[in-house]
């Protein structure tokens, strides 16, 4: 009997994958390999791995149920290879008539880089397929970057909810505008909590995957309980439905609030779900959009809901394929210091950064504005190294992979790509976590102070930030403003201001190891 091998990765858990397309369910075979390669190439949060091994065993089960050959090889089995190039070659050696090797392309450079070379290897064709999954293709979106000067997420937008019909009434935007983000700015009121959640307990085939991890991965970041993913199809679909219909219509509203011990807020959580393939992006948001219709909830939430997955998700992904590999090479602001320890531990007295890094550990999330503007703006403005920022970014969270990791810590949270994504830095002093949080209540720090023992070390790193590149960005319209600020403050200040930046930045507080 002839047939293929076919390869499906990790985060390519979906029925519907390119390398499926035309698969002959009596002669092909379905490989899927758990190996310490993907396991360990960065040493993943323990519970983004025992979600991914959990996924794929479901997976390979809910394959063979429709009828597929499934090979599934796991971690423990004694002959595994430890890489995927190593479980293709012993796939094909013990099963001789397969013929063939169809791969979908994967998400991360480094892979796609090993991928492109099996065909010199291998003593059989090779087809490496696009990924379809996205609502825009890689060749598509190089046509639109083609000749502009600025690639802007907005315009991007435009053109896919045209082209995907979202939210469109004739050729106009649904209520005549684009985006309602202005309405999507409110702080968190004192007596309004965010709803319980869906956080579904591990079946049995999880439960048992979770104890394997703990075992094999004992120094990986992070916590496995208390456990809170689906990892079943069936499981992502009943998340998707929760958000949509209980938390959906409070989305745009609370978007970029922050609460601490809130690690949920309105956010859908569903990043992770649809990042392995569990849900179908154009059916999430088609989802959304029916509630808005049905009257269930506001445009501001659905239109903030629609535009994070049909634009940033699918605009990240162009980046960063028109980008790799130079894009993870680029320092533009020229940052070198080393992360320090606390972002491992969460110890640290800035009670935001100690609230954001002690649920990433504990859950392997954290929601948009505590990613870019609690970890990312400390980052950014006491010039952490991207790199060694780049790599906590894609170990720490259970949604990470390196399209859509890279663009938005390196371009969005780090200003390292020098403005390709970001028309400015999202550097924001302590002012604005007071403005969008209830952190700085309560915390060692005095966010109404710039200097002095007690100031909030984001209030002086923000200046001595500014000041550091004020060369760069006087030439920036939008930070023409703050540079002005600057100029006016005295020398006096100024110094003071880079002094304690400096101490602060030198002193035991930014130990790392
Ligand atoms: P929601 O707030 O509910 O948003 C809905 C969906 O929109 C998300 O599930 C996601 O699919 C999509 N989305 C929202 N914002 C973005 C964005 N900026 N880029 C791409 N998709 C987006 N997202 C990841 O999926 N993986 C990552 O590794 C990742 N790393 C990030 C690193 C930094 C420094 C920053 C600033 C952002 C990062 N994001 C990443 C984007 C965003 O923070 C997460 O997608 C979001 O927090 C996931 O939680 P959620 O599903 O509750 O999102
Ligand atoms: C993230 C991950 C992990 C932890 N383990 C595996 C694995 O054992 N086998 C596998 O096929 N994929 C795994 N993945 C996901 C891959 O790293 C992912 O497919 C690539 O990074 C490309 O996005
Ligand atoms: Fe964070 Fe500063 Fe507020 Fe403390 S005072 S929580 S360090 S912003």
């Amino acid at each position: 009997m002839v047939g293929a091998l076919r390869l499906i990765l990790g985060d390519q858990l979906s029925p519907d994958i390119s390398s499926l397309r035309d698969a002959d369910r009596a002669s092909d075979l379905i490989l899927i390999a758990e190996v310490m390669e993907e396991a360990t190439y960065v040493r993943h949060h323990k519970k983004k791995i025992a979600f991914l091994f959990a996924a794929m065993r479901h997976f390979a089960s809910e394959l063979e149920t429709a009828g597929y050959r499934v090979r599934y090889v796991k971690l423990d089995d004694p002959a595994n290879q430890g890489s995927l190039r190593g479980e293709v070659a012993r796939a094909l050696e013990e099963h001789p008539a397969l013929s063939s090797l169809v791969m979908t392309r994967p998400g991360e450079w480094r892979l796609q880089q090993d991928m492109e070379i099996w065909q010199d290897i291998l003593p059989l064709p090779v087809e490496l397929r696009e990924d379809t999954r996205f609502l825009v293709s890689l060749k598509d979106f190089a046509a639109w970057a083609e000749g502009r000067k600025q690639l802007r997420m907005e315009y991007f937008y435009r053109d896919v909810r045209r082209k995907t019909g979202l939210l469109m009434d004739g050729d106009k935007p649904a209520g005549g505008e684009w985006n309602y983000d202005t309405e999507n700015r409110k702080r968190l009121p004192k007596d309004l909590s965010p709803p319980p959640r869906y956080l579904p307990a591990p079946d049995d085939l999880t439960r048992e995957v979770i104890a394997f991890v703990a075992g094999r991965f004992p120094d990986h970041f992070g916590d496995l309980e208390p456990w809170g993913f689906a990892t079943t199809r069936a499981g992502a679909e009943k998340a998707r439905d929760h958000f949509i219909c209980e938390i959906l219509p409070g989305f745009g509203d609370w978007q970029d609030a922050m609460a601490r011990g809130e690690p949920w807020m309105w956010h859908s959580l569903l990043s992770i779900y649809l990042n392995c393939g569990l849900l179908d992006p154009l059916d999430v948001c088609r989802r959304a959009e029916a509630e808005w219709k049905a009257g269930r909830a506001p445009l501001n939430a659905v239109e903030g809901f629609i535009r994070q997955i049909i634009g940033w998700r699918e605009y990240v992904r162009g980046i960063y394929w028109l980008n790799m590999p130079a894009y993870a090479g680029l320092n533009t602001l020229d940052a070198r210091r080393p992360l320090p320890d606390f972002y491992w531990t969460g110890k640290t007295a800035m009670r935001c950064m100690a609230d954001a890094i002690g649920q990433t550990r504990r859950h392997a999330y954290a929601h948009h504005i505590q990613r870019l503007m609690i970890t990312g703006n400390f980052a950014l403005i006491a010039g952490l190294d991207p790199a060694e920022v780049n790599e906590w970014y894609l170990l720490v969270y259970a949604d990470a992979y390196e399209w859509v990791e890279l663009p938005n810590t390196h371009g969005m949270a780090l200003h390292a790509d020098g403005g390709l994504m970001a028309s400015k830095p999202y550097a924001a002093s302590g002012n604005y976590i007071s403005k969008m949080s209830d952190y700085c209540a309560g915390c060692a720090y005095d966010v109404k102070q710039r200097t002095g023992p007690r100031a909030c070390p984001f209030n002086f790193l923000y200046w001595d930030f500014i000041g550091r590149h004020q060369a760069r960005f006087r030439s920036n319209p939008r930070m023409a403003v703050i540079c002005k600020s600057l100029d006016r403050m005295e020398p006096a200040e100024r110094a003071k201001i880079h002094l304690q930046a400096s101490d602060f930045l030198d002193g035991p507080s930014l130990k790392s190891s």
